[in-house]
């Protein structure tokens, strides 16, 4: 059975309207990260993202081969994770990607069953269903794998009242910069290698029951600019949203390409995350320190054209270089981080809905040229 979405409504088109999700996902559990030096990037996070301390696991804790911090900002969790010994798969994924995304967790009520029903669709298993326990009470956890070296985690935590995570303790520094107003993961993004983009399209659909959100920016034919292909997948109650891309052939190496150079393979390429102040939010991370991605002044000499009346002051937002588009639905606001790492691969995106379902088509083409400034600059074009 083939279901799509109508992004003009949001509403699952079925043929057989009473098919139960087989996945049902209460939202996004965590993000984690591997890194060569969890404690200064949890650093970075708080004072230049806003992240709060929440849980900590390591030597203190009687975990002898990584230490893990866990930052936290409204509904957004992510855990920073370093290898403490030599060798070993912590090690040799940083070795080979950089810092990056590893494990995508996603919130279930039944690990167990989240990890048959995959599975038995194909899912390759990264690890079997586990119970793990401590005094805070157990959590029920399972793995399987995505793109390049990706995982979904499967967290099932409706016995746990804790910090994080059965084995985690509370982890309370001194030193708490204040929040940026960020508040939830709206989307997450995928690169996959040359004609790759189908197979995990697929994949979402087959194995994990989501469907492909027809949007009003589907970036399926690639121009001078774009070099890229996206479709965008979503499951039942739409509250994850995971677009995937792949290169594509342009004037110009592909943006996509570079990043599977830099990461040798395919893996996150960007986090969405949810302000509904993004002045503010925006405001707060530049003085902090976070670069981010600029579109030349005139971009904003006819932007108000094109989009129509904003809520919003348009000096700040140009000021700021917050790009601004509109769908049927209304209107988003939306920047982009430089590369966080040294490598370019993993960035960022602040995004404030108003209305708007989708991703901010209007301004790929000044986007994509100032990804293509950054790539001129490091000599990868
Ligand atoms: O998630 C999206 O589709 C938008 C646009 O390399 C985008 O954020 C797409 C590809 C890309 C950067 C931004
Ligand atoms: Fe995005």
């Amino acid at each position: 059975m083939e279901t799509t979405y109508d992004n003009s409504s949001l509403k699952l088109k079925k043929e057989f309207p009473e098919a139960e999700d087989f996945l049902p996902l209460n939202g996004t559990d965590y993000v984690e990260l591997y890194v060569a030096n969890a404690k200064q990037a949890a650093h970075f996070y708080q004072a230049a993202f806003g992240f709060q301390p929440l849980a900590y696991s390591g030597l203190e804790t009687g975990v002898k081969d990584r230490s893990s911090y866990v930052l936290v900002q409204d509904k957004i969790r992510i855990v920073l994770t370093s290898p403490l010994t030599k060798g070993g798969p912590i090690n040799e994924h940083i070795d080979k990607h950089g810092d990056g995304i590893k494990n995508v967790a996603l919130w279930v009520d039944d690990a167990a069953k989240s990890y048959e029903e995959t599975t038995k669709r194909g899912a390759e298993s990264t690890f079997a269903p586990k119970t793990i326990e401590d005094e805070n009470g157990k959590a029920v956890l399972s793995a399987i794998r995505t793109y390049g070296e990706t995982n979904h985690i499967f967290v099932e935590r409706s016995a746990y009242d804790g910090p994080f995570l059965p084995g985690y303790t509370t982890w309370n520094p001194e030193y708490k910069p204040a929040s940026v107003g960020l508040k939830y993961i709206d989307h997450m993004v995928g690169n996959v290698g040359w004609n790759e983009m189908n197979k995990w399209v697929e994949f979402y659909a087959k194995v994990m029951g989501f469907a492909q959100l027809i949007s009003f920016d589907d970036k399926d034919i690639s121009t001078d600019y774009t070099a890229l292909m996206s479709k965008v997948m979503t499951n039942g109650n739409g509250r994850i949203k995971f677009p995937i891309n792949e290169p594509a052939e342009g004037k110009k190496k592909s943006q996509i390409e570079e990043y599977i150079d830099f990461y040798n393979g395919a893996g996150v390429q960007h986090v969405a995350l949810a302000t509904d102040n993004i002045i503010e939010t925006v405001t707060q991370m530049t003085e902090r320190g976070v670069e981010f991605l600029r579109v030349p002044d005139v971009y904003y000499a006819d932007v108000l054209d094109r989009v129509g009346k904003i809520d919003e002051d348009l000096e700040p937002l140009k000021k700021l270089g917050i790009l601004i588009d509109r769908d049927d639905e209304g209107y988003l606001l939306q920047i982009f981080t430089k590369p966080v790492g040294d490598r370019p691969t993993l960035f960022f995106e602040i995004i404030q809905r108003k209305g708007a379902t989708s991703f901010g088509k209007g301004n790929f083409k000044a986007l994509f040229e100032a990804i293509e400034r950054e790539q001129e600059s490091r000599g990868t074009l």
